[in-house]
């Protein structure tokens, strides 16, 4: 199929660039960089410097992969995004071109209303070119696992059924999101409902917890074709900070009393899921919606399989409670379920202490690139609410 990959630069961008790749997909990826210029701006390093697009994509050909077209523009821009659309003809799009931090988008003014515009104005744009341009084309859009956040009764799939004085309906299920940037995400969805609703378009929303992992099959045949990876307080999700911060030998930062629950997944079962969803189209008219995680754990069960992992392989870390820079419930009952993409075919690969020690031993390699400066949580969601 040929599958353009909006935000195709980003931790998850790349990899999924390259997997579809490698499963003779015909890949376009288009991204404005946001993610270098950003870390550029806060002195935030990756733990290794990727090569740029059009050097990743020239490298990723000379190794013998098909071409991967690259195109630099700014889905905010509709100019940039029409003229891809009209370029590369696309009948699948995948959108990851979002700011994805809440830590980010709780930093301040500026910061919220660039995670504002840059996510719902490229999501407006998206389903304007999809209209005009495709209306057959299947939008595949990341939404999160965090837009439901920790309500008290079972998290259902995108949808439940509500009987209510003696009549039934079916609705989105309730969101209630704990970050700026997981509220950009429930709008997201309420935006593609309505298109879905009013013209008629075809729609996966996969709510995905936080990834974990690096490397990916791809990868093996240069160092080179690495995808980012953060471990920085605004842009590193929990297990990939506890994994440099155990190679650093800095106690693991478990934010409050460590008992909030998420689901996770492996980065390679993210790529799987993925091409499980380009490959089996939403209908036209359809919003389906797919919860995206394969286990689920609380923040202490992730930090001590992180410090027996790392014992294993001769290293010695602790655990230590911050005070939590967010606002989130810290103890909170958590039952989401996780069926269609089981069903569409995904054979999850399980947290093991193996990933862990491979983990470990990547990020050992480049032990020395590691900047712990930046590892400390310093942006709290109450002072930016103080702030106004
Ligand atoms: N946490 C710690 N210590 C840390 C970092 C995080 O205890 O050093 C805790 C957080 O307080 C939170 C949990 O770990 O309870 C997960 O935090 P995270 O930073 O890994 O994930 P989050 O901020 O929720 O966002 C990440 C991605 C985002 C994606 C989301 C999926 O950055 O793009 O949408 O995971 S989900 O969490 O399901 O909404």
């Amino acid at each position: 199929m040929r599958v353009l990959i909006l935000g195709g630069d980003g931790y998850l961008g790349w990899p999924t660039a390259m997997y579809l790749s490698s499963r003779g997909h015909d890949v376009t990826v288009m991204d404005n960089y946001f993610r270098r210029r950003v870390c550029l701006e806060l002195d935030i390093p990756f733990l290794v410097d990727a090569p740029n697009l059009h050097e990743r994509a020239a490298l990723w050909r000379a190794l013998g992969g098909s071409r991967i077209e690259v195109r630099i523009g700014d889905v905010t821009n509709y100019e940039e995004l029409s003229d891809t659309f009209r370029v590369t003809e696309p009948e699948v799009v995948i959108h990851y071109a979002e700011q994805p931090s809440a830590p980010y988008s709780m930093m301040g003014q500026r910061e919220a209303i660039f995670t504002l515009q840059n996510n719902l104005i490229g999501t407006a744009n998206l389903v304007h070119a999809v209209h005009s341009l495709n209306p057959d084309c299947h939008i595949v859009k990341l939404g999160t696992m965090g837009e439901y956040g920790t309500p008290n009764i079972d998290i259902e799939e995108g949808w439940i059924d509500i009987d209510h004085n003696g009549r039934s309906d079916r609705f989105l299920f309730p969101r209630q999101a704990g970050s700026l940037y997981h509220t950009t995400k429930v709008q997201d969805t309420d935006l593609l409902w309505f298109y879905v609703r009013t013209w008629g378009l075809r729609v996966t929303d996969l709510m995905q917890g936080p990834v974990y992992g690096v490397f990916t099959e791809e990868m093996r045949f240069d160092d080179n074709l690495v995808t980012h990876f953060n471990y920085d307080e605004i842009f590193g999700t929990v297990l990939n900070r506890f994994i440099v911060q155990a190679v650093a030998g800095i106690p693991l930062t478990v934010y409050g009393t460590g008992e909030q629950i998420r689901g996770y997944l492996n980065l390679i079962d993210t790529l799987e899921c993925l091409r499980l969803a380009v490959e089996n189209p939403a209908t036209r008219g359809e919003l389906r919606v797919c919860n995206q995680f394969t286990e689920t754990f609380s923040v202490n069960e992730l930090a001590r399989k992180v410090v027996d992992a790392a014992a294993s392989i001769g290293i010695n870390v602790s655990i230590e409670n911050h005070i939590n820079p967010r606002i989130e419930a810290e103890e909170h009952y958590y039952n989401p379920v996780r069926r269609k993409l089981l069903d569409l075919g995904l054979e999850p690969h399980p947290l093991t202490e193996e990933v862990l020690t491979g983990m470990l031993s990547f990020v050992r390699k480049h032990e020395e690139c590691i900047r712990s400066e930046v590892i400390l949580p310093r942006t709290k969601w109450q002072q930016t609410a103080a702030k106004g």
